[in-house]
């Protein structure tokens, strides 16, 4: 990184940099964060797994909508990025009905303004996606809104281009993952606006960060599914009598060591790319 390099933000488990007036750099670390709370115990490489896979479907879905990525670096956790205008509410796609979705169907039927058929379990996967936009609340969590809500912050046209992109995204990596084992339940995009009006996809996209993949193996709609990745971290978490306020617990070596392996084995699955391949290459990733 240049000397030049100016420190413009942190997220939960990101860092971001400003390289010059038109470039980013979006930084991956290798903390984990449960129950909203980032744990001391960093994970080996969750950093470079979450960039490599963002990096796959950028490249991969080029042609569905234009994205940010400018360059995979070579430490295979940073993304260089054009510097956009961001559109203030989150796209979240849902293919299931879990998390806030399926509480707010419990209690309304809907969710997020869909009317949803009735008698739908826990889990279950809906007959078509739905997009349950939100914005940034003053606490730092998300506030669920109607899409009618969203176009007005967006404005309609702009509203309209990353709602079909967020279709069309989400269609295509749960399709891709379902061949690979991986249930895509739900993921969350962000989208931006270039210089010449373009609305294009930033942030990160179709991670485990972002989503909830879930292995397909073990799928029963009827109650909560286990996360693909973070159901080790979950299940010590709660084992431990933590009360899941800060700060949350130091994670055993065992742990870690089988978190690890689970973003790995996601990586491995849905890139069909051994992670020592990325890690010595990152490049292989872009096809
Ligand atoms: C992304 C975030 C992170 C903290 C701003 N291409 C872009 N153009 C303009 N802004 C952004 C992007 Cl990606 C942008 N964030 C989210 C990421 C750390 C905040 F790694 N904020």
């Amino acid at each position: 990184m240049s000397e030049a390099t100016i420190h413009l933000g942190s997220g939960k488990v990101r860092e971001l940099y400003g390289l010059d007036d038109e470039r980013l750099l979006l930084v991956a670390s290798d903390r984990i964060s449960t129950f909203d709370v980032v744990l001391p115990t960093p994970i080996p490489d969750k950093g470079r797994v979450l960039t490599g896979l963002s990096a796959f479907w950028f490249a991969r879905t080029a042609e569905i909508v234009a994205n940010h990525l400018i360059a995979l670096r070579d430490d295979a956790r940073s993304l260089e990025c054009r510097r956009l205008e961001m559109l203030p509410v989150e796209m979240v796609v849902r293919g299931y009905l879990a998390g806030s979705g399926w509480k707010d169907y419990t209690s309304t039927g809907a969710v997020c303004g869909h009317m949803l058929q009735a008698g739908l379990r826990e889990a279950e996967r809906l007959s078509e996606p739905i997009v349950t936009p939100a914005t940034k609340a003053e606490t730092g969590h998300d506030l669920n809104i109607d899409e009618a809500e969203a176009a007005r912050i967006c404005g309609e046209a702009r509203y309209d281009a990353a709602r079909q992109a967020a279709l069309d995204l989400y269609r295509f990596g749960e399709a891709h993952a379902a061949e690979r084992g991986i249930i895509v339940a739900d993921t969350k995009f962000e989208f931006g606006v270039d210089a010449a009006g373009v609305v294009v996809l930033a942030d990160e996209a179709l991670t485990p960060d972002s989503s909830r993949f879930w292995p397909a193996d073990s799928y029963e709609p009827g109650r909560p599914q286990p996360s693909f990745d973070k159901q080790y971290a979950r299940d010590w978490c709660e084992a431990s009598g933590w009360d899941k306020t800060e700060p949350g617990p130091e994670l055993p070596d065992d742990v870690v060591a089988g978190t690890r392996a689970r973003y790995v084995e996601a990586f491995e699955r849905l890139t069909q790319t051994s992670f020592e391949r990325y890690l010595a290459d990152p490049a292989v990733v872009l096809g």
